[in-house]
Formats: C-alpha cells, structure tokens, sequence
C-alpha cells in the first residue's frame, strides 16, 4: 500500500466541484486516509511549494493558492502516487486527457483543479506537512 497527498485546489472547492472529485476518489479505489479543509495562508503556500521558488509562476501559484479554501487529503492505494497522477491528468488542462480531473474541472495551467504529490520523496514532504500522524489514524 502506498499513500499520496492531493489537493482539491481553490478553484475547483469554489466552484462547487470537490464531490464529484471525490466520487471520482472512491470510485477509482482509493481509501481516503485523512481529508480536511484548510485556508492556506501564503507563507504556509509558500513552504508547501518551496521547490519552485525560484520560477516565474512562483508569486502567481502562492497567491492563487492561499486566496480561497481547498481540500487536502492523503490517499491509499498500490501504486497511489501515479494512479493519482494518471486520474489528475496533464499539469495544463488543456492538454489533459478525457476524464481526467484536470481536463474536467482545471480552467489552465495555474487553476487546474488538483495537485498530488510527484513522487514518494515528495509524499513524505507534503503528508506530514498538513497532516499529523494521529489525523492519520
Ligand atoms: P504538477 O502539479 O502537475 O506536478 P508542477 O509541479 O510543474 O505541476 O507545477 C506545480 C504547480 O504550479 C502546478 N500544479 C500549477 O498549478 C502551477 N504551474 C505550473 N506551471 C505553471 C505556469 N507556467 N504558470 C502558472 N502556474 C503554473
């Protein structure tokens, strides 16, 4: 088993969309291990997304993510981190494949409707960032 962390970001939680991503969550098989709403503050946006602080995007995707509420949650599954990934889709939705998440409910490659973590290193960063083992129970 294997768990990764996954954001239903700010745009998609607004726009009403977060259960049918969920359904989408547990129809695919995942266990949901921990899931919470959080206003993300930018300092908080900031050192969740550290590793790209020094793109262009960096100031754009720190705002955009502390200026509304989303989702967090870590899901369990084999293989969860790609099988995530696979069901996210492509970063900029436009390029995202039918059915995915990104394709179905992202605008462009800012907004685009979730994150999960990209590999198991990044998990173990991004888990216990927002989660405390005892939420994991
Ligand atoms: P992914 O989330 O698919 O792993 P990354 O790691 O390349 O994509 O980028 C992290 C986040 O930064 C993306 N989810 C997206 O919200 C944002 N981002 C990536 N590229 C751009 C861009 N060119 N302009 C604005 N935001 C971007």
């Amino acid at each position: 088993m294997e768990r990764t962390f996954a954001i239903i970001k700010p745009d998609s939680f607004a726009a009403g969309n977060a259960g049918k991503i969920l359904a989408r969550i547990y129809a695919e098989g995942f266990k949901v291990v921990g899931i919470k709403k959080l206003y993300m503050s930018k300092v908080e946006a900031e050192g969740f997304y550290y590793v790209h602080k020094e793109r262009p995007f960096f100031g754009e995707l720190t705002d955009f993510m502390s200026s509304a509420p989303c989702i967090v949650m870590v899901l369990e599954t084999e293989g969860a981190i790609l099988k995530w990934r696979d069901l996210m889709g492509a970063t900029n939705p436009a390029e995202a494949a039918e059915g995915t998440m990104r394709k179905e409910f992202g605008s462009n490659i800012g907004e685009n409707a979730t994150h999960g973590s990209d590999a198991p290193e990044t998990a173990a960063f991004e888990i216990p960032y927002f989660f405390s083992g005892l939420e994991l129970l």
